[in-house]
């Protein structure tokens, strides 16, 4: 069986995938136990073919030709169209954009960040925002190149844009992301010694150098939540360390965008813990949810990472809090609560896009006011 979410505090199910052969003898072991089940998705394979209607080349070539770029808010994009839209917006808007490559995959491709600065003269304080580090969480590369359109197309409507320098990375897991467009949809590591035969890939969201190895995470590459062979261990988490140590203590915001069921989660996520200032996290969690909600109707559940969901040590926000102390960080899991699970349909991507943006908003609006 492979569990695509598990129980959580207030939250008494688990989401699971069977495969057809073994359903009705998973469903006669759920009677025997008296659980109580629901088929949420009958027939994921069909689930897959209608969740991203595929743009044909003709298609793509003529939003190049119109717009400058291939990305569209209709569709899941590839990476090449999502980092062709990050140097579209360089060239169209030079003065205030920049793009930048702070690292390569363990394939090779280019982890690329997109710079936004704030109008402002002088230092200002930096918020460093990513996407994509689970391969088949492709609602956060889209809701995250969202938030990149509003800050730059749309940038006359928000004020708190001048005060602060934005630094973006929209897919972090560049082979894994690819990987689950052209091999396994539901692929979740990166792409570590896939070529070797033995169980592929480190779960990034289990690498970092902070309480690395704990709870919640695997010293056995074949599973799902495998953490790797040392704190670090894969160029994209390093890639990351390296760029947001660079800047130094400016940084005063880190969200990382992930799905799904729909949480606003600060650290701790290595154990049951709040870190001493966690009231601010919470009060401005709380305000992100309302303003979610508001701008695209879900709800958002607010929450100490590890009390919500579960305990998971090596995680990019743990690592954020405790390394670079970053004052306002959060995972942010995105759509839905299971309906469709990782498989949203693309005609989701606007509304949870609106709903990220809004969380992005409510922070930056704090973190402005609080220079
Ligand atoms: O388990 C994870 O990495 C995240 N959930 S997901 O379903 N997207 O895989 C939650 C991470 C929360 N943060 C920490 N545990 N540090
Ligand atoms: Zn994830």
């Amino acid at each position: 069986l492979d569990t695509w979410l598990n129980p959580a505090a207030g939250r008494t199910h688990v989401d699971i995938m069977v495969p057809a052969t073994a359903l009705d003898q998973v469903k006669a072991e759920l009677q025997n136990v008296s659980a109580t089940f629901r088929v949420m998705i009958a027939d994921v394979e069909a689930a897959i073919k209608d969740e991203n209607p595929a743009l044909s080349e003709s298609e793509l070539e003529e939003l190049e030709g119109r717009k400058g770029h291939r990305m569209t808010f209709q569709n899941y994009h590839r990476v090449s169209d999502i980092h062709g839209y990050l140097d579209y917006l360089a060239q169209t808007f030079p003065d205030l954009v920049s793009v930048q490559t702070i690292g390569s995959s363990i394939e090779g491709r280019p982890l690329k960040m997109i710079k936004i600065t704030g109008a402002k003269a002088g230092p200002k304080p930096a918020f460093y925002i990513d996407g994509g580090i689970h391969a088949r969480e492709w609602i956060s590369p889209a809701s995250v190149s969202y938030i990149i359109q509003e800050l730059v197309e749309n940038r006359e409507k928000y004020a708190f844009a001048d005060s602060i320098d934005f630094y973006i990375v929209p897919v972090v897991n560049p082979d894994g992301y690819e990987y689950t467009h052209n091999g396994m949809r539901l692929w979740r590591k990166n792409r570590k010694d896939a070529q070797k035969g033995r169980c592929a890939g480190t779960d990034l969201n289990r690498n970092f150098g902070y309480k690395w190895g704990g709870a919640g995470s695997s010293r056995d590459p074949c599973q799902e939540i495998y953490a790797g062979s040392g704190p670090f261990s894969e160029p994209e988490t390093q890639a990351i360390r390296n760029f947001v140590s660079s800047l130094g203590t400016r940084v005063r915001g880190y969200v990382t965008f992930h799905s799904y069921g729909q949480y606003i989660l600060y650290p701790w996520g290595y154990d049951k813990k709040v870190p001493p200032d966690y009231t601010d996290l919470d009060r401005i969690g709380k305000m992100a949810a309302k303003k979610m909600r508001e701008v695209g109707g879900a709800s958002y559940t607010v929450g100490n990472s590890a009390s919500l969901l579960y305990a998971a040590s090596g995680g990019a926000d743990d690592w954020a809090k405790g390394g670079p102390r970053v004052k306002y960080t959060y995972t942010i899991e995105l759509r839905d609560r299971g309906r469709f699970g990782f498989l949203l349909p693309a005609n989701y991507i606007v509304p949870t896009g609106k709903e990220a943006f809004a969380a992005i908003q409510t922070i930056s609006e704090e973190i402005a006011a609080t220079g």
